[in-house]
C-alpha cells in the first residue's frame, strides 16, 4: 500500500498542519503545498514563500526511531535523492541537512515531533527567480529554475511523489538502525568534509561525519571535537571567509 500524499492549495506551514491533524497521515504519510503563509525555518526564524514556485512538504512518521536526532540528515539525503531522480540535478549537502546546488541554498529542513509523530518539514526552491531572492534579501539562496535546470509545469507534484518514495525507501533501516546505514551515501554528498569550518566555540577542518551523525572537526587550537547542534558556517559557503 502507497503512503498517503495530501495536496493543499495553501496552508499555513505543513509542519504545523501535522501537528493539527496527527492523525491524518497513518505511520508514514505526507502533506505538501506550493503556498505557505508562515513558513518556519529553525531557531524561530521564517521561510520565505513563493506561492506556486516552490514545494512546500512536510512527511510524518509514526513509530519508535532508532536515532530520531538523525532525521534531518536522513531527509536531506531523501531530497537529494527525490532531486536527482525526477530533475537530474546533483545536490551537495551542508551538515547537517541544507541543500545546495551550485554553492547556494536550494532546500531547508525542518524536524519537530509531536503527538508521538516525528515530522520532516522540507522546503524545496523550484521556479523562483534570481530577482526574487534578491528582492528577498536571499543572496545565498537558489532555485532549480535560477540554476538552469528545465521544469516541467507539474515539477511541484512529480517531486512530492518523488520524494515520499525516497523517504519511504530508506525509512525502514533507518528507524530500525539510525544513520549508520545511510552514511557512506550522506558523506558522498556532504560539503563540509576536507573544509574549514566555524562552530559556536572554535574553528578547524571538518573530518568526517560519525556514525551518530556528529561532525568531526580538528579543531585548530582543541584537538578533535564532535559537533551535534548549533550553527557551523563552511569557508567559501554562503559568503563566509
Ligand atoms: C531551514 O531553516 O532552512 C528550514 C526551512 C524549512 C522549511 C520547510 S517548508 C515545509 C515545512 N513547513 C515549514 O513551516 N517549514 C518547513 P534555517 O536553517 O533556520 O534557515 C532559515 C534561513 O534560510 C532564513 O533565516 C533565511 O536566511 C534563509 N531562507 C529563508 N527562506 C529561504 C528560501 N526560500 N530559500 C533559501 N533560503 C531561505
Amino acid at each position: 500500500m502507497s503512503a498517503p500524499l495530501i495536496r493543499l492549495d495553501t496552508v499555513d506551514s505543513t509542519n504545523s498542519w501535522i501537528k493539527r491533524n496527527p492523525g491524518r497521515l497513518g505511520e508514514f504519510g505526507a502533506v505538501y503545498t506550493t503556498s505557505q503563509t508562515a513558513g518556519r525555518g529553525r531557531l524561530g526564524r521564517s521561510w520565505q514563500n513563493d506561492a506556486g514556485h516552490a514545494l512546500y512538504y512536510s512527511c510524518g512518521v509514526r513509530g519508535t526511531l532508532r536515532q530520531p536526532e538523525t532525521l534531518p540528515l536522513l531527509a536531506s539525503l531523501a531530497v537529494a535523492d527525490a532531486v536527482k531522480a525526477v530533475f537530474g540535478a546533483d545536490c551537495r549537502i551542508k551538515w547537517p541537512n541544507d541543500l545546495l546546488l551550485n554553492g547556494r541554498k536550494l532546500t531547508g529542513i525542518l524536524c519537530e515531533s509531536s503527538g508521538g509523530v516525528w515530522i520532516a518539514g522540507i522546503g524545496v526552491n523550484l521556479a523562483q527567480s534570481r530577482e526574487f531572492f534578491d528582492a528577498a534579501g536571499l543572496p545565498h539562496a537558489t532555485s532549480l529554475a535560477a540554476e538552469g535546470v528545465p521544469l516541467p509545469p507539474d515539477a511541484a507534484d512529480l517531486l512530492a511523489a518523488a520524494l515520499t518514495d525516497t523517504f519511504a525507501v530508506r525509512l525502514p533501516d533507518f528507524a530500525r538502525t539510525g544513520f549508520a546505514p545511510l552514511r557512506q551515501d550522506y558523506l558522498a554528498r556532504c560539503i563540509n568534509l576536507g573544509r574549514h569550518v566555524e562552530y559556536d566555540g572554535g574553528a578547524g577542518q571538518a573530518l568526517d561525519v560519525d556514525p551518530e551523525g556528529r561532525l568531526v572537526v580538528r579543531d585548530d587550537e582543541s584537538g578533535e571535537h564532535r559537533i551535534f547542534t548549533g550553527e557551523v558556517s563552511v569557508r567559501g559557503i554562503y559568503g563566509a571567509v
